[in-house]
């Protein structure tokens, strides 16, 4: 166990963290010396600890018995040393061996769906000191890779001065287990090499991208390879020469083969090709016929749902689909259709969600979209800690339960009495479905103000923009009632999944409710379980919505006094502004529906 710094003698902005040690120097350690022993030494309350080297162990798994901590290498001992200041003992694997944060982080320093400031890679000025607390605080929860620039990939990315900074961030981030992967643009031989096409089945410009990966590797021997968005929302990719996906990320996964460097390549491609095909279905038509036959060293990463991180979708069937091809998943840690920085939503609950239809073992590796800038308090809501914690917790072990993570980590970045820190844990296990309901119950989704993706927007329609950004084509109300017919009798995304989720999803009387409207259309006056109609049901949750959020006001009051003033009141301010959102919400959307519902 470690001790806490009182909260009178520090200021609590919430720079610290989960990672609020007091120096201590008390432990005696033996064994390997090494960044563990030096944690170890200034912060563990023990009295000694030793660390043990043990070859014959997984990479990345630790043992703890007593005080005695054994890895296969200096980065397993490092995880066990946080765990052993956590008080756990015994013996701990992660589920997979690729734990990443996508950072869509600009080189001009700002931060695409980045709600906590500026980058903390390409923002100028010197930010050694906070990329080695973020590599810190990474390896404290295991995660061991990270993309520092964003999908939407600038080819300068790729030029020899920015490599020369990669190569630096490198240097920061290795001692920690951390290893650095790049987004890169499709088009770079042509932006950066000059070349007439980026033509993936062109040898000039194979060659162009075996030349850059053999430059990558000569300055950073252990980079991790590519992360690319393709042929998806004005990207360019292999498309635009006629050529598969397949074709395009073989043609970089040969690039890095060499040097043991991978491809993650994304499945989030909608639009020019699939004009009139629901959005929803587009990635499994857009991929299908490419199964099997990627490299080896290629991944195809998939956002959770099949739409774009909705505070609740299905799982993405696309992780039904592909059969012969690695996946991973992606996850969103920023909030970007969730409250940003500014809802207390904490995100555990989603995600365990996503897993009980897409098990764990059937992934190659996990992402999240980082919250991480330069605010003090790195993402802007105290409680948005919380989140990037939960996914490297999750990345490591994603059996763990919401509440045992939120107790993790609110034991760790607040000293609370246990019946108050229950009372706050309960906001928080409480929060993601009140962000539902106040924001889109029932299956609704994407009824976002176009653009920024903040606050209502149900009677969303430009004509200028592509249908499928705009929130009526999404809920499609009208006088007979609401929803998106997915079924059969509609667009039949439904048979995209595999049963049971088919036949379950397809029938409006076995389809859970919390997805109802998502996949059928159905009429105002229609009875749900509890014998209300659809338009009584849909009344209630917006405002149990609201009313979550009120007690969460009530529940922060009768905590006051055991928080330092800054990061209460900072919170207090937030929720305060979080429940005007909530009733803005449930207003917009209540007159809107009603004006269908109330006419039928
Ligand atoms: C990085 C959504 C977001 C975009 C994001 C895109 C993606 O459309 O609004 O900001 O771009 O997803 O995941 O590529």
């Amino acid at each position: 166990m470690v001790v806490f710094s009182a909260m009178t003698t520090m200021a609590e902005d919430g720079s610290r963290l989960w990672l609020r040690y007091e120096k201590v120097q008390k432990a005696c350690v033996t064994g390997v010396e090494c960044i563990a022993a030096q944690e170890l030494r200034n912060y563990y309350d023990g009295e000694r600890a030793n660390l043990v080297i043990d070859t014959t162990m997984a990479q990345d798994a630790y043992h703890i018995e007593g005080t005695t901590i054994s890895a296969k290498d200096e980065i397993g001992l490092l995880y066990g040393a946080y765990a052993l200041m956590r008080g756990e003992e015994g013996y701990s694997a992660p589920q997979w061996q690729l734990r990443i944060l996508n950072h869509w982080d600009n080189l001009d320093g700002s931060i695409e769906r980045g709600y906590a400031g500026q980058s903390i890679f390409w923002e100028k000025g010197d930010h050694t000191e906070r990329i080695k607390e973020y590599a810190r605080a990474n390896a404290s929860i295991g995660i061991n890779a990270t993309v520092l620039n964003n999908v939407n990939a600038s080819p300068k990315m790729l030029s020899a001065a920015y490599i020369k900074q990669v190569k630096k961030i490198a240097a920061i981030l290795r001692p920690y287990g951390i290893k650095v992967f790049l987004s890169v643009n499709f088009a770079s031989p042509m932006a950066l090499g000059g070349l007439k096409t980026a033509d993936p089945l062109d040898a000039q410009v194979a060659a162009w991208w075996n030349a850059k990966a053999k430059e990558i590797y000569k300055q950073i021997p252990d980079f991790g390879g590519f992360l690319v968005k393709a042929n998806s929302e004005g990207q360019p990719g292999p498309g635009d020469y006629h050529r598969t996906h397949a074709e395009g990320a073989n043609m970089l996964a040969d690039a890095v083969k060499p040097y043991g460097g991978i491809i993650m390549w994304r499945s989030f491609v909608y639009g020019a090709n699939h004009k009139g095909e629901d959005r929803v279905k587009q990635a499994v038509s857009e991929f299908v016929n490419d199964d099997g036959k990627f490299r080896d060293n290629v991944i195809l990463q998939s956002k959770n749902g099949p739409l774009d991180f909705q505070p609740r979708e299905p799982y993405a069937p696309i992780f039904d689909n592909m059969k012969r091809t690695p996946q991973m998943a992606e996850l969103q840690i920023t909030q970007e259709y969730l409250g940003q920085s500014r809802h207390l939503v904490y995100l555990a609950p989603m995600w365990q969600e996503f897993f009980r239809f897409v098990k764990p073992n059937r992934l190659k590796g996990i992402a999240g979209v980082a919250n991480i800038g330069l605010d003090k308090n790195w993402c802007g809501h105290h409680f948005s800690q919380a989140n990037w914690y939960a996914f490297g917790r999750l990345a490591w072990n994603p059996d763990l339960t919401s509440e045992e993570i939120a107790k993790e980590w609110l034991t760790q970045t607040f000293h609370l009495p246990t019946t108050k820190r229950d009372a706050v844990l309960s906001m928080m296990l409480r929060s993601r479905e009140a962000c539902v309901d106040y924001m889109m119950p029932l299956g609704l989704h994407h009824i976002f103000k176009f653009d920024h993706h903040y606050g209502p927007e149900p009677d969303g329609f430009k004509a200028e923009y592509p249908i499928e950004w705009c929130p009526v084509y999404y809920h499609q109300a009208d006088s007979l009632g609401v929803g998106f017919n997915r079924s059969h009798t509609g667009t039949n995304a439904t048979a995209q999944y595999a049963e049971p989720y088919r036949s379950l999803y397809d029938d409006v009387k076995t389809c859970p409710e919390e997805y109802l409207l998502w996949f059928h259309h159905v009429p105002w006056t229609y009875r749900l379980k509890n014998g209300h109609t659809l338009w009584e049901n849909i009344q209630e949750h917006y405002h149990h919505g609201v009313s979550e959020v009120e007690d969460f006001l009530r529940i922060w009051q009768e905590v006051k006094t055991d928080f330092d003033e800054q990061r209460w009141q900072e919170t207090q301010e937030r929720l305060l502004h979080q429940l005007e959102n909530a009733r803005e919400w449930q207003k917009v959307c209540l007159d809107y529906f009603r004006s269908f519902a109330e006419k039928s």
